[in-house]
């Protein structure tokens, strides 16, 4: 049994904590200062209140308490690392993300749909991903785009019927594509008959299957992801709902027993139909602290959202994950991954370990931005930064736990454009980002496009966008607060979520061949070369990802091979073995500029995203080598 900790805890005591662990990690991704800064020996043997001068004013007695609390909540350790591998198909997998609003158009309606990713499934094939990922697909009224879900266990109109879904089924596992489907557990729309009764029917037995408050004011200071507080009023009923995403999606009450099972139900409905797993969207935030008390205003301010320590790693996250594990997962050997922003590293394996049964995998979004950034600053991502994290996270997995390794998703911008704007050297820093991914120990997933290099969309103005996370802040920021609308669009149009949902290019008719009218969003401007074109140019981002994926396939230690960084201290260099029966060498140069190569060449050249090696490694250069004999 661990000792709870207290405010006599020294920061080492912290760090030993594998929560503590992870939430210093973040506080100093949070607030830029190095985490070196703080995992020291000199600064372990500190008192902990002495995290009162990292946070920037914000961290005092209270936060602090807050912090405990939430620490003291998690009694379980992480098992070490063992490295005994143990073989998985999801393992050996590449996952393709769909968002089906933006894949491809059968219908002409301007919206994506079912039969148009069928269509496409020879294109996936060619390409050499194992599975697809599909965005939500069910009953909503697409106020966040599907993530609002009205009916579970039916197809949204705009993308097809059930039949449509058997078929894009079949289609796919004939061409040995998994299917993986996105399940919004955490709320539903505010259309979900469920919600409807509850709100109509103070006595129906699904209003506790939300949370509904009565009282004057809103329950809590909790805020909303989406701008405002986390609470709807109803006049009409003179009561509160909660929501911590947009105002029609509406927090599902997970302490309640019949929703535990209504969610397994689900579940399974859709595994007896053949589906081969499942994304589950923000999993970790469904267990929320008893009473739902107020967020420390601290830890709002340094995060962004208030509230968050009550429901990130709730009390009861473990036992209900589990709970379902067993119900619905286990029984059919479905796959699961975790979406699970503000989960590190220790949380995770928590999360993951095979003999927990709570999920497969889970989603860390710590490497999308450099320290001290967020989704909504212009800068340029140096990608030192995803080095560092790798090498943090390499002997932390390859055994009892396994990571997911993407780039790319519909919630964030394109990594290229972050990376580096100017267009001459993208085709090749597309090549490199997914050589990346492609040659790393855990599972790479792509999202659509990123095979094609695609970048950020030339937005002009609000109106352009669809995104209701965009529109509700130029709504709160502009229109409600009379803020500077050309400082708002310059964070606006640097983080929206819209940039990865334009659709997808994939001829040089009107619509790119994305459909036959207008699309849903839609920019004209695109310079990226489309997938036609692609195929035809033996060194396209394209050609070279199609590549890179049989690669992959061929080679099982570019999969389970153990991975040895070496200069990792050189900036800007990348030097990586995957070892196994077989060796192999991956050297890449992280920056626009030349460089010298400070390691070695080694073994024969099987990929290079210049075409052969150089003296020199160029921008953005990736050569990936099998080595024979000995290494250095
Ligand atoms: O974009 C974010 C808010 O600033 C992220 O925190 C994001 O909302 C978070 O990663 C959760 O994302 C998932 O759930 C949302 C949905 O809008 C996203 O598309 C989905 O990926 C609510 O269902």
């Amino acid at each position: 049994m661990r000792q709870p900790l207290t405010r006599k805890s020294k920061v080492g005591d912290v760090l030993q904590h594998p929560l503590g662990r992870d939430m210093l990690f973040r506080l100093s991704l949070q607030t830029g200062v190095a985490f070196s800064l703080i995992d020291n020996a000199f600064v372990r043997a500190l008192p902990l209140t002495i995290l009162k001068y990292v946070g920037g004013g914000v961290i005092d007695l209270h936060f602090i308490d807050a912090f405990l609390t939430l620490l003291n909540s998690e009694k379980a350790t992480p098992q070490p690392e063992d490295n005994v591998v143990r073989p998985a198909w999801w393992k050996e997998a590449v996952i393709y993300q769909i968002y089906p609003s933006s894949f491809h158009d059968s219908n002409g309606d301007g919206l994506g749909d079912l039969a148009g990713i069928t269509e496409k499934i020879p294109y996936l094939q060619t390409l050499g991903i194992d599975c697809i990922w599909l965005s939500p697909i069910f009953g909503s009224p697409f106020d966040d785009q599907g993530y609002d879900i009205a009916d579970y266990k039916n197809i949204a109109e705009r993308f097809g019927t059930l039949d449509d879904f058997t078929k894009l089924l079949e289609t796919a596992h004939a061409s040995g594509i998994k299917v993986v489907l996105d399940l919004v557990f955490n709320h539903t729309s505010d259309e979900h008959p469920w919600f409807v009764e509850a709100l109509r029917d103070p006595s129906s037995d699904k209003r506790d299957y939300y949370f509904f408050r009565e009282g004057e004011t809103a329950p809590n200071n909790w805020t909303s992801f989406f701008s405002g507080s986390a609470w709807n009023h109803y006049p009409a009923q003179n009561v509160w709902a909660l929501h911590l995403f947009s105002e029609k999606q509406m927090d599902l009450n997970w302490d309640n027993a019949k929703v535990r099972g209504e969610l397994a139900g689900i579940a399974s409905f859709w595994l007896d139909r053949g589906v081969d797993g499942f994304r589950l969207d923000v999993i970790n935030y469904v267990s929320k602290a008893a009473g739902l008390p107020d967020g420390n205003p601290g830890i709002g301010k340094l995060i962004g959202f208030t509230g968050i320590e009550h429901y990130v790693l709730g009390p009861h996250l473990h036992e209900y994950l589990h709970a379902l594990s067993k119900k619905a997962f286990l029984p059919k050997d479905a796959f699961t991954i975790g979406e699970t922003p503000g989960v590190g590293r220790e949380m995770g394996k928590l999360l993951t370990d095979p003999e927990r049964a709570e999920l497969n995998l889970v989603m860390s979004f710590d490497h999308l931005e450099t320290p001290g950034h967020d989704r909504f600053d212009d800068y340029a991502y140096d990608l030192e930064w995803y080095k560092q994290y790798r090498i943090a996270q390499s002997g932390h997995v390859g055994g009892r736990y396994w990571q997911p390794l993407f780039f790319d998703n519909h919630d964030n911008p394109r990594m290229i454009s972050k990376v580096d704007p100017e267009p001459r050297t993208q085709p090749q820093l597309g090549m490199l980002l997914n050589a990346l991914l492609l040659t790393g120990q855990g599972t790479p997933m792509l999202y659509q496009g990123q095979e094609l290099g695609m970048v950020n969309a030339d937005f002009k103005s609000i109106e352009e966008l669809r995104d209701v996370e965009s529109l509700n802040m130029w709504q709160e920021r502009v229109v409600e607060k009379g803020e500077d609308p050309k400082g708002v669009w310059q964070k606006i149009v640097a983080g929206t979520r819209d940039h990865a949902r334009i659709p997808m290019i994939w001829d040089d008719t009107p619509y790119n061949g994305f459909s036959s009218v207008t699309p849903w969003l839609w920019t004209a401007h695109n310079e990226t070369p489309n997938a036609e074109q692609q195929c035809q140019d033996s060194h396209s981002v394209l050609s070279f990802t199609t590549k890179l994926l049989h690669l992959r396939k061929k080679h099982t230690t570019l999969i389970y091979g153990r991975e040895r960084f070496v200069k990792a201290k050189r900036k800007g260099y990348y030097g990586l073995y995957r070892e196994g029966e077989e060796s192999f060498f991956v050297e890449a140069n992280l920056t626009r500029n030349g460089m010298k190569r400070p390691h070695r060449m080694q073994g024969a050249l099987l990929l290079s995203n210049y075409g052969a090696p150089d003296a020199r490694l160029r921008p953005y250069e990736v050569n990936i080598y099998r080595c024979e004999g000995s290494l250095d």
